[in-house]
């Protein structure tokens, strides 16, 4: 039996031919891109358009410097630099064939807490046209529920201290563009790539809110030089998992410590606002518009929303992957019926966008056997995620006096879930920036259901709201009293 290769630079000549390799010559990819949080979605959306357009069209001059802050990024790095920046991005076809390709995009990477001097200069190069940020929905640091800037955060109140050992993006960004200012160097993009409504406007806002406090001299340079474009990104990607890696090297020979797997499906759209120029990424897919806004509302509130509709009650159920989720013909129906009649009516003028084609792709990327996307991995980080995902629908399905059953019932199974117990006894942990105040709020709604909707950064003025309070009282009622799938059957048959 032949062994397998470790995936380095070195031994891409040696790789099966079945895995697509750079047949760009790395060493003359030069720079121009910082990426802040190099997780598996950066390596399967950007890094991967990014790649396209050197392979198929030879542009060299966008390569991504990786960015860690994090000490949880200690890993990646480790094994970027092992295996010289390469990794596999393994896309999973509809009918189950793995399609491996390594990556080369990613030609640095530093990690932050190790040499936080080198990741401000390199920010400040004046080779670097665009900052890109994975940091997720929770990282711009925003109370969702007034919009503000969290001050009180430690790691805040840190850096404003320490202004030159920062630990937060914001620090860093501060001194990155404040070198700039001072060298005369010139405007830079900052690009958001987290799902996000307006996610440009929220990196702005966050990133001016911080400069007003920290540094407000350079608040005036940020406005002339610095733009910040509005985005919807998307590929579902799951956590990477022993089996993906164990497949890779018995199907393909191939030895990658961390590779990423994907679905077929990408997208992305962007505004075209860039301050130092861009990569034609619109050569390989991306689409650029003027206006995102009606593209984010529609994967925001039905994919992302979709994803915590099957989650929620997918946890609750006991069913640990997403696509058993897709397929329980009740849950699916109940995930339909808030598509329908709850989502879509708030989506206002799509332009030429097909949105039943788009709903029935969704359900079909959901259902895919191959992704096995876990529950778990949709339900973490719900406190930031549900404000983006679900409430606006609500707020909007409010304001028209329309229906809001389904949603404010997925509410109501998010508070259930942060029991940390499904309905056969298993126990599971809530992954959770807030979790002691949620898993609180929960239990002290078993008496006082009201309880877990005055949780103030999430649900915010919605707990004065009375519609919305009846409609979640009687759901989580409902679903403390009987099985989740009992109440999705009852709901789905008096919905009709
Ligand atoms: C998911 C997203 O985290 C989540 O809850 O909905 O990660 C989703 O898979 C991506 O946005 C797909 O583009």
């Amino acid at each position: 039996m032949k062994s397998s290769i470790a995936l380095n630079q070195e031994n891409l000549k040696r790789l099966s031919p079945n895995i697509k390799v750079p047949s760009y010559n790395r060493n003359d990819v030069k720079t121009s891109i910082v990426h802040i949080g190099v997780g598996n979605f950066h390596r399967s959306h950007e890094a991967y358009y990014t790649h396209q357009l050197m392979e198929r069209f030879g542009v060299l001059d966008c390569g991504i410097c990786g960015v860690g802050l994090l000490d949880y990024d200690r890993r990646i790095y480790n094994i970027l630099k092992d295996q010289d920046g390469l990794y596999t991005l393994v896309i999973k076809e509809l009918d189950g064939t793995l399609n491996p390709t390594v990556i080369g995009s990613i030609v640095e990477y530093i990690f932050a807490p190790e040499n936080p001097i080198a990741v401000i200069e390199k920010m400040a190069d004046p080779d670097i046209k665009i900052i890109s940020l994975t940091i997720t929905e929770g990282g711009y640091n925003l109370n969702e529920g007034t919009g503000e800037f969290d001050f009180s955060n430690p790691v805040i109140v840190e850096d404003m201290k320490n202004p030159m050992s920062p630990r937060t993006v914001f620090g860093y960004l501060t001194q990155a563009l404040k070198l700039r200012m001072h060298r005369g160097v010139g405007g830079v993009t900052i690009q958001s790539c987290d799902n996000i409504q307006g996610n440009g406007n929220v990196a702005r806002k966050a990133l001016l809110n911080y400069v007003e406090k920290a540094e407000p001299g350079l608040l005036q340079w940020i406005e002339d030089n610095v733009s910040f474009p509005n985005a919807m990104v998307d590929r579902i990607t799951p956590v990477t998992v022993a089996e993906d890696i164990a497949r890779l090297q018995e199907e393909f020979l191939l030895e990658d410590q961390w590779p990423v797997v994907c679905e077929p499906f990408i997208q992305w759209v962007i505004e075209d606002d860039f301050a130092a120029g861009r990569p034609a990424w619109e050569k390989v897919g991306a689409q650029f518009v003027d206006n995102v806004v009606p593209f984010e509302n529609m994967k925001l509130r039905l994919l992302n929303a979709g994803h915590t509709v099957l989650g929620m009650l997918g946890a609750l159920h006991g069913y640990k992957t997403i696509d058993e989720a897709a397929r329980d013909e009740d849950f699916c129906e109940f995930l339909k019926g808030f598509m329908d009649r709850e989502v879509s009516p708030t989506l206002g003028d799509l332009g030429d966008i097909d949105l039943e084609k788009y709903k029935a792709s969704l359900i079909e990327r959901f259902r895919n056997v191959h992704i096995k996307d876990l529950v778990a991995r949709i339900c973490l980080e719900s406190s930031a995620k549900i404000p983006i995902f679900l409430l606006p629908t609500i707020r909007a399905q409010l304001k028209s006096h329309q229906n809001i059953t389904r949603a404010a019932f997925v509410v109501a199974a998010w508070c259930k879930y942060n029991d940390g117990k499904d309905e056969n006894g298993n126990t599971y942990p809530i992954e959770d920036a807030m979790s002691n105040e949620l898993i609180r709020a929960a239990a002290l709604s078993h008496h006082e259901p009201i309880r877990f909707l005055q949780i103030e950064p999430v649900f915010g003025d919605l707990v004065n709201n009375k519609t919305f309070v009846e409609a979640f009282l009687s759901s989580l009622e409902m679903l403390r009293s009987k099985k989740v799938k009992e109440c999705v059957r009852e709901l789905n048959s008096k919905l009709k």
